[in-house]
């Protein structure tokens, strides 16, 4: 089957944090584990570089728009690659081939009535690049952010919401479009009082001209939605348009789900295509009780955590940590308790023992056996349950779930003790432990892939996890190989 993942495009007015990666290293999990599955996989993300906000932005730091987006986007590129991140296709918004889709896309939703000619009277609020009505107008900040917003007042373009509010009610009403479900009534509420949307910003020099006499440019978020067309050969590569679209699932921050719930599938909608299987929409971390921005000053610098710890304790603490969808308190404690607990002291601890025992009593040698009836039924079991969570796109309870067998793995050593000269089925134990191992590390290749393949080198284990794929977790583990130097992959931390 084919499976269409996308992030959203982050702004390049300032580098990437957290809450940035967090979206992506979902993404990247995900789409790994549909790889492993035998998917064919495509995994877009990249970068939002037009509109008002990366125009100051770069006033801010006397430099040209062009130059911040040409910096800032390699910030993330860096970033991703350093993060092991396995997108297909990285969309900047500047490129000339998706400035051609957003143009030609204009053109068509004029033609077909669905802009019409207006007026925009009220606010915007540059930080969200969003046109706003802050509920108490004495104030003037963002209803989302609660920063001061512009008034402006400007002939503009608009969307035609009303056309299709009924029928994206119905949709969102009857299908899993709107993910997690808690979040289905917020989204049909915000439908029903969403005004007819501004399509064009008439004073903001850095963005798409609109195909229209007025010189106009097109607003930000119009551009940036139609990447997740555009980023997979709309109107220019048929073939792999037809191919992928439509997405599978689109990964979102809480933050955005008005322009992906409500203006993506009207956009859609106009175009007459089908709409994305579902759009999640993940929590965000906080410090103390505020949402983690750039702005606000209070960001962590992934790069920092990763120095410390290396780029997969990075991942895990973020999808281990909290219930996809929910929000969560960033603290290090968490982190260093997290990574302890979790990675040293179950998994790491599991694996290192287990191969100082193959050293010390097989000759470093993986005996070659058949797996024990309960093990191989519990790692079936157990493999059900965690695709069944991937399937929910609910990434902790996954790894909770593979992590019954790290457990079940751990006391299964402790109990039957094969360092002592009385174990008289040292071999069988110490087969199974391996064969338990190795299914443990195909379950946790999406999310920490550079550690799981070094401890899959090191027990000498064929090809790759990735190569492999889960069909793998049906055969049994050929024995009679042996093992690698022995290293410690995850060091405990003070
Ligand atoms: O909104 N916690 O870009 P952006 C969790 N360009 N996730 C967070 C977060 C936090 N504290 N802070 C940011 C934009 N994110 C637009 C998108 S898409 C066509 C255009 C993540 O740079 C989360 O995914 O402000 C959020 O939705 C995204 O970064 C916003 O990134």
């Amino acid at each position: 089957m084919k499976f269409y993942i996308t992030t959203p495009l982050y702004y390049v007015n300032d580098k990437p944090h957290i809450g940035h990666s967090y979206t992506t290293v979902a993404a990247d999990a995900l789409a790994r584990f549909r790889r492993m599955s035998g998917d064919d996989v495509f995994f877009l993300t990249g970068t939002d570089e037009h509109g008002q906000k990366m125009l100051e932005a770069a006033r801010n730091r006397e430099m040209l728009p062009r130059q911040l987006a040409d910096i800032n986007s390699e910030v993330f590129k860096g970033l991703w690659k350093d993060l092991g991140i396995s997108y297909d296709r990285f969309i900047r918004t500047t490129e000339p081939r998706h400035e051609e889709v957003v143009r030609k896309v204009f053109a068509k939703l004029l033609e077909n009535g669905d802009l019409y000619r207006g007026e925009y009277r009220g606010y915007y609020c540059t930080p969200c690049e969003a046109y706003v009505q802050p509920g108490d107008e004495s104030e003037c900040v963002c209803p989302d952010c609660k920063r001061k917003v512009n008034e402006i007042s400007e002939p503009s373009y608009l969307l035609n919401i009303s056309r299709y509010r009924e029928r994206l009610a119905k949709h969102i009403s009857e299908s899993s479009f709107v993910k997690p479900d808690f979040r289905k009534n917020e989204v049909l509420n915000m439908l029903a009082g969403m005004p007819d949307l501004c399509v064009t910003r008439k004073n903001v020099d850095w963005g798409i001209p609109s195909p229209t006499p007025e010189g106009y440019n097109i607003y930000v978020w119009i551009d940036a939605l139609l990447n997740y067309l555009s980023g997979i050969g709309y109107l220019s590569d048929n073939a792999l348009f037809e191919k992928y679209w439509p997405a599978n699932v689109q990964f979102i921050g809480k933050d955005i789900i008005k322009f992906h719930d409500i203006i993506w599938p009207v956009i859609l909608l106009a175009l007459g295509l089908p709409l994305p299987g579902k759009i999640f929409a993940h929590g965000w971390w906080t410090v103390g009780k505020d949402k983690m921005s750039k702005s606000k000053g209070n960001a962590i610098d992934p790069r920092s955590l990763m120095e410390e710890y290396g780029r997969d304790p990075f991942r895990f603490f973020l999808l281990r940590e909290v219930p996809f969808g929910l929000d969560g308190e960033y603290s290090e404690e968490s982190f260093k308790k997290r990574y302890n607990s979790d990675l040293v002291n179950d998994f790491g601890n599991l694996v290192n023992r287990s191969l100082n025992l193959i050293e010390t009593r097989m000759g470093g040698v993986i005996p070659d056996r058949s797996p024990s009836e309960e093990l191989a039924g519990l790692t079936a079991r157990t493999f059900d349950a965690y695709s069944r969570k991937m399937d929910e796109v609910a990434f902790s309870e996954a790894i909770e779930e593979a992590w019954k067998l790290v457990v079940h793995l751990n006391k299964f050593l402790d109990s039957s003790a094969p360092w002592r000269e009385e174990c008289l089925n040292r071999e069988q134990v110490l087969y199974d432990v391996m064969y338990g191992i190795r299914n443990v590390l195909l379950m946790m290749s999406p999310f920490i892939p550079s550690s799981v393949l070094a401890m899959w080198k090191m027990l000498a284990f064929p090809a790759s996890p990735e190569e492999e794929g889960f069909d793998l977790l049906k055969k049994k583990l050929d024995g009679g190989i042996r093992t690698n130097r022995r290293e410690i992959i995850f060091a405990r931390k003070k």
